[in-house]
Parts: C-alpha cells; structure tokens; sequence
C-alpha cells in the first residue's frame, strides 16, 4: 500500500495497526475469519469504480461487460459450490439478504417463527428492535434448558399454534447440528415457508461437515465472511420458483448499485472453497472446536451442550461468578480476541451477558491444529481461573503474540 502511505499516512498507519493486531492476536470470534491475499485483491480492485444496477446481461448503465461476466461467473460459482437451483450474490451483508428474502416471500404483519436472539438465534430473525420484528409478527423457538438444544417437538407443537407463514433455522450461537429435515417435515406440517439463515455454517456445508439445507428449504440466506472466508458480504440461493421475486426484491426492491468489488472477491471465494482443501480446511475447523471444548471442560468451565458439533463453543462463564464482559475484557488484554455472548436464560443483559462465544475459523485458517487448541484452552485458564493482575495479563499478551508469530497470517506472502 506503497500510494496510500505516501498519500494518507494517517489512514495507513490505522490499517498497518489493524494488520498488527489481527496477526499478534488471537482471533475467537466466532463470526470472523482470515480471507486470502486473492480475495483481498479482487475487493481492491477497479471495479469499485462501476455502477451496474440491474443483473448480468440486463443492466441500466452501459460499459458493464467485465460486470456481467464477473457476477454471471460468482453465480454460476455458487450454484455449483451448494447445489443450488437459483443465486442472487448481490446482498451486501447477511442483513440484507435475510430482509430481501422475507419481503420477497412474505406480506407485512405476517407471522414468522425465528430463534430466540437469547437461545442463539440472530437479531434479524424477527426481534422487536430489528427490521425483522418491525415489519412482521414474530414469535421465537427457545432451547431446552437442561441440554440448551432444540427440541424439535417441542418447535413442531409451537409452530402447529402459531401457524406461521415462515419459519427461520439458523443461528448466531449455537453449537449444535441443524437438523434440516425436521424443519422441512414442521414447515410442510403448518404450510410454512423455510428459510434457513447458514451464515454461520456455510463453509462447513460447503467442505462437507454439515449438513446442506439447499435440498430442503424454500430459500437460503447467508454472509460470505465467516467459516466461508470471504469477503465482507451476502448472498441468497433458492429454488426457481423464488428466483424472480427474490431478484426483484433484491434489486429494484432494497438495494441500488451492486457492489462490484465485492462480487468479485466473492467469485474468487468460492472458487477457493470448491478446491478440496476446503474440505480438509472444515473438517478441522470442527475438529479444533471439539478441542477446544474438550480442554476447556478438562479445566472446569462449563461448556454449553457439552461440547460442539461446528466451530463455536459457548463458555457459562456466569457459573464461574464472571460476566461475559469482564471475560472479554480480561481476555483481549491478554490478547485472546472473544465475544460476550447471552446464554439461554441469561439473568444478565445483552451488554453485560453470562457468556463466552469463541470459534475456531480463524485460528484454522493460520494452520493451528489441535495441538494448538490445548494451548490456546490454557492460556484462557490462565486468564480466568487466575488472579490475573495486570503483569500477569501483559505477560500472557506478549506470550500469545510470540505463539501468533509460529502462524503467519500470509505465509506465502
Ligand atoms: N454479528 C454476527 C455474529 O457475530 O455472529 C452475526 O451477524
């Protein structure tokens, strides 16, 4: 970034010290990850310069050809890569492709059935203060509370009362398969539509590590920047019945302008996720996550569910008479980069919370294998089993940024 040091110094000095902490830290959110140099690249590129409202071959702007072929190339992609019937790769976030696809299938005032943002579920699926819960009358799912799982009968009888026109699967903080034929078999049961938000999971869907919902729901939403390592974005796949209203509703619905860049580094991102080493690259995310838990319950924190089947892992830090945002803090001045997170029936707010989320994503994508997971569950031990003062808390800083520096960010840069 020789131009922008040179022009902006101020700005380069920020991105030079966001690239620092992202390498001498060690990066647990669940929702983030490490996306390659081509896909840094293609989000770089000239094509933030062009406008191309409209879809591949039917735009409102001319000069689009280089357009046309880059998002006609990010479908075809993504087809191939989930199996699906239709894409539209022009959301920009999660956000939007959840609010596309619901006012594509829906009417406002009707009546959805999300999980609870409590029990793991995200705010767009339908809480009060989002959009989600603005436009329409949303109820929730919750997790049992003696394993913090769903009870798939017990969804199947809510759903059977509250008849809703859509029911969302999909979460933000849940460790736990999901099971995608028992959704299918309530929403045909109540006569509901199924979307199913895989946000979370898509790269573990498309490595093979969990189940694929394209067989089973009406419409899938999702981002590109968590275990699928792309850019910062979104994405919507559904069956050819949806396709035109889902298209519309996308653009000229919610959105103007595609993002060109971002469509770009999106086609390369999943290019990269139909390589096999994609596939070995899922199976350890997971294989680290249950580790990870494992380790952590070895040294007695409380592990939601008892363990993980993806690349979260939920930590009860109440139970150990913390908050979660004292953990958080604790833990990112030790340079261990987590998330609070609430905990079905949390007797604490969303800004305080009783939770711990970590995910493995990222620290795989650096090529930590399970050897490193033990390592990584001591020094979070040591953070919050110990006294903790802050020579101590300095001390493990300059240790994980050391540990950081064994697994370079770019290693072939
Ligand atoms: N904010 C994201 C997460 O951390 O899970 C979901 O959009």
């Amino acid at each position: 970034m020789k131009t922008l040091e040179q022009l902006d110094p101020e700005v380069s000095q920020i991105i030079t010290a966001e690239n620092e902490r992202e390498a001498e830290r060690l990066q647990l959110i669940a929702s983030e990850n490490y996306t390659s140099p081509a896909v840094l690249e293609a989000q770089g590129s000239v094509f933030t310069n062009k406008y191309a409202e409209g879809y591949p071959g039917a735009r409102y702007y001319q000069g689009c050809g280089p357009s046309d072929r880059i998002e006609q190339l990010a479908l075809d992609r993504v087809k191939t890569l989930f199996g699906a019937e239709h894409a539209n790769v022009q959301p920009h976030s999660g956000s939007s492709a959840n609010m596309a696809a619901y006012l594509a299938l829906l009417q406002p005032g009707d009546t959805i059935l999300g999980m609870d943002l409590a029990a793991g579920g995200h705010l767009t699926h339908g809480a009060g203060f989002n959009f989600s819960g603005k436009i329409f009358k949303s109820f929730f799912y919750k997790v049992q509370p003696e394993n913090q799982r769903i009870d798939y009968n017990v969804l199947a009888e809510q759903a059977r009362k509250i008849r809703p026109r859509l029911i969302i699967a999909g979460a933000s903080a849940y460790p736990r398969t999901l099971d995608f034929v028992a959704f299918r078999s309530i929403c045909d049961e109540v006569g509901a539509y199924l979307l199913v938000d895989m946000a979370h999971i898509a790269g573990l869907i498309a490595g093979g590590v969990h189940p694929s919902p394209v067989p089973y729901a009406d419409v899938v939403t999702s981002t590109t920047h968590k275990t699928l390592r792309g850019p910062r974005s979104g994405f919507i796949l559904c069956r050819k019945e949806y396709a035109k209203a889902i298209d519309a509703m996308v653009f000229p619905g919610l959105q103007g302008g595609p993002l060109m860049h971002v469509i770009s580094a999106k086609a390369v991102a999943f290019k990269e996720a139909m390589e096999p080493a994609f596939s070995t690259y899922a199976r350890q995310i997971v294989s680290n996550a249950r580790t990870l838990a494992q380790v952590l319950q070895d040294q007695g924190f409380t592990i939601l569910t008892g363990g993980t089947d993806n690349h979260i892992v939920l930590i009860d830090i109440g139970s150990m008479g913390m908050t979660g945002a004292e953990a958080a803090e604790r833990l990112e001045a030790a340079g261990i980069v987590a998330n609070k997170n609430s905990i079905p029936n949390d007797p604490r707010g969303p800004r305080v919370t009783s939770g711990i989320r970590l995910g493995t994503a990222a620290v795989t994508t650096r090529g930590m294998k399970e050897n490193e997971m033990g390592i990584i569950a001591k020094y979070i031990g040591r953070v919050i089993r110990g006294s903790c003062d802050s020579a101590e808390l300095d001390s493990t800083r300059q240790a994980v940024a050391e540990f950081c520096r064994g697994f370079p960010v770019f290693p072939e840069l």
